[in-house]
């Protein structure tokens, strides 16, 4: 079964004024589906073809040379967006309730040490990648990979993730990435961190 696009859930323009409709549609449309079809092209003919996308994540010691880069990349790339467009959402915003707000507070003192201390690892990442909100048992911590590695390759919990590839801010911010890193938390979509944390 190949891989596809999963679909927007909600419309390219939902997110603006915070992240344009222009950026969105190259976004999800050209890069994300490129991913798709580069894995889906490097694993065509392999046994890595009938591998769930979760698999493929946490394997990708196992895949062979000539294929490893393409599906490391492209996996990932594949992975993390599928992640990043439920991580944003036109009634996101706010701070976090609950147990994630407690967990937040508790390790990183308040809502607003932690939004300075991840949007500082992401200025702190040369080039492209990403920055991470981890669960690690009952530990939180932030970290970022470079490219389109993830986390989770290495058995960690992602809980949330910010796209710092020039893609996804460069059309509204040029480059004025802590101005991208600071409108963020506008869409930030709540709900699916507090699903993913337990
Ligand atoms: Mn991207």
């Amino acid at each position: 079964m190949a891989f596809t696009l999963p679909p927007l859930p909600y419309p390219y323009d939902a997110l603006e004024p915070h992240i344009d409709e222009a950026t969105m549609k190259l976004h999800h449309g050209k890069h994300h589906q490129a991913y798709v079809d580069k894995l889906n092209a490097a694993i065509a003919g392999s046994e890595w073809e009938s591998k769930s996308l979760d698999e493929i994540m946490l394997s990708l010691d196992k895949v062979p040379d000539k294929i490893k880069a393409a599906v490391r990349n492209n996996g990932g790339g594949h992975y993390n967006h599928s992640l990043f467009w439920q991580w944003m959402s036109p009634t996101g915003g706010g701070e976090p309730t609950g147990k994630v707000a407690e967990a937040i507070n508790s390790k990183f003192g308040s809502f607003a040490k932690f939004k300075e201390e991840f949007e500082a690892a992401g200025m702190a990442r040369f080039g492209s990648g990403w920055v991470w909100l981890i669960q690690d048992g009952s530990e939180l911590s932030i970290t970022t990979t470079p490219y389109q590695d993830c986390p989770v390759s290495e058995g960690k919990k992602v809980l949330l993730g910010n796209d710092l590839w020039e893609h996804a801010y460069y059309l509204k911010y040029q480059n004025r990435r802590p101005e991208y890193l600071a409108a963020w938390w506008s869409v930030v979509n709540w709900n699916k961190v507090t699903e993913l944390f337990n």
